[in-house]
């Protein structure tokens, strides 16, 4: 009954404990599924990668990336060890709906930001007595994960700030094109006595112009992205995690995908309608050109899904949309 989890470390060099810390805790079906298929990491509510125009960040408390260790940690199910106070339904609950959950806030100190110009973006997670949070477990090998894409689920990006002695992120940000984009703060924030609560909070960001709104592309299993195909098998469904098993290709080759991040490949899922985040576990292990994770839809309606994917040092990203019905 062994999971693997793959262990946040506290970023502060004071440190918490890395005890119980499934960033989403499954629920008991999803864990009885998981744990039949046997070794699958359950950790990370969210694939990570870095952002391809995003240079890596020094890591806030100067440690963390490099103790980020994997960990292991046995309970079995049924303890109500995976609750860990983010809902009894947190495995099929959309996150970033709101900048207030768990107790965390998240504070932008920016809302407005010019269209096409590089700005900055900058917020605090504030915990419920309103002081700024300076403690964050590091989750696929980062202590913070930004994920920005504009409403109509254009413009994806993968971030990763860098947190000031009092708490303060900030990230090189730009917004490409006019309209009101959502970013998300995707961490597990430390408290005082070492518990550990992962959240994904929500914020709008305004750049201002003329909103030309793109339709959302036709459901596609296979895309191409710089001269790689991508393509996906498995069919989300409401409340159930499900294998989404990805192929990358090179020309006529399969791809060689490389881990990076802790992974060999990580998927941002958005629904559309709310932007509401989904969470995705990936499995730990690749056989070359593909990688799986398990997705659970919270809803019918219609998904975008963003693979990172790293191969020969480049971080590219795939996008399908997918329908759950
Ligand atoms: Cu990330």
């Amino acid at each position: 009954m062994a999971e693997q989890l793959s262990a946040p470390v506290a970023a502060d060099p004071d440190g918490g404990s890395a005890t119980d810390t499934h960033p989403l805790g499954p629920d008991r079906s999803t864990l009885r599924l998981a744990l039949t298929v046997g070794g699958l990491v359950l950790a990370v509510l969210l694939g990570f990668g870095l952002g391809r125009a995003n240079p890596k960040p020094a890591t806030p408390g100067g440690t963390g990336v490099a103790a980020a260790a994997t960990g292991e940690h046995t309970h079995a199910p049924g303890t109500g060890a995976h609750d860990h106070g983010a809902g009894g339904d947190a495995a099929t609950a959309a996150g970033g709906l709101s900048v207030t959950s768990s107790g965390y806030t998240l504070t932008p100190s920016t809302g407005d930001h010019a269209a096409g110009r590089a700005g900055e973006f900058r917020f605090r997670i504030h915990d419920d007595r309103r002081r700024a949070v300076t403690r964050f477990a590091v989750v696929h090998d980062k202590p913070m994960h930004l994920i920005v894409v504009r409403r109509d689920l254009t413009g994806y990006q993968h971030l990763h700030p860098t947190m000031a002695a009092d708490g303060t992120w900030s990230v090189p940000l730009t917004l490409a094109q006019p309209g009101v984009w959502r970013a998300y703060a995707d961490f597990v924030a430390v408290a005082d006595d070492g518990r550990q609560t992962p959240v994904t909070l929500g914020v709008d960001l305004t750049a201002p112009g003329g909103y030309a709104p793109r339709p959302l592309p036709a459901p596609a299993t296979t895309t191409t992205v710089d001269g790689f195909t991508v393509g996906y098998e498995g069919v989300p469904e409401v409340g159930k995690a499900l294998p989404v098993r990805f192929r990358v290709g090179q020309g006529d080759a399969p791809a060689v995908l490389e881990r990076y991040l802790g992974a060999y490949g990580h998927l941002v899922a958005l629904r559309e309608g709310d932007l509401g985040y989904l969470h995705v576990h990936p499995e730990p292990t690749s056989a070359g050109d593909t990688v799986t994770f398990w997705v659970t839809a919270p809803g019918p309606g219609r998904y975008r899904m963003y693979l990172d994917f790293q191969v020969a040092g480049v971080v590219r990203t795939a996008e399908f949309t997918v329908t759950v019905a």
